[in-house]
């Protein structure tokens, strides 16, 4: 009788119990790398306008003279191993002589580029602007930009 009552007891029901709990087991830790497509705000650029590239050099802006149109992107890109800036602000230029803005255009300035890094912008005021390297406008880093109106059939 005591036999058959621990037989009622249903082992088969503990042992489901306890499969069942192996199964619940959190999962092995199993990361998988979840890499949500990025982006890539340059292609679209590219499609939409095509950039001009200006590189900074050690201590030049190579084309030192560039010529772009209304909405086109400038990106300058630091090829160098020295911090650069693209600064088109009188007051940070050691001579304000060197910088040129056409009328009604922002000022700007990029701030520190360092080594590897960009800066970007697009200019809406067509005219011919001036600009120096902040650190090196002393060693004649200064550059030129013409902004074209587009479409204007020259
Ligand atoms: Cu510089």
């Amino acid at each position: 009788m005591k036999a058959l009552k621990q037989h009622s007891f249903n082992p088969l029901l503990f042992v489901a119990m306890a499969a069942a709990m192996l199964l619940a087991c959190p999962p092995r830790a199993d990361p998988e790398p979840e890499e949500p497509p990025v982006p890539d705000p340059r292609v679209e650029a590219m499609e939409e306008n095509e950039e001009v590239i200006v590189e900074m050099t050690d201590n030049r802006f190579e084309p030192e003279r560039a010529s772009v149109q209304v909405g086109q992107t400038v990106r300058w890109r630091n090829s160098s191993s020295r911090i650069h800036t693209v600064t088109a602000d009188p007051q940070l230029a050691a001579n304000p002589q060197n910088i040129e803005l056409p009328e009604g255009a922002e000022r700007f300035h990029s701030g520190d580029i360092a080594p590897e890094e960009e800066f970007t912008r697009q200019l809406d005021v067509p005219g011919t602007y001036r600009y120096v390297c902040v650190p090196h406008e002393m060693e004649g880093m200064v550059g030129t930009l013409t902004v074209e109106e587009q479409g204007e059939g020259r």
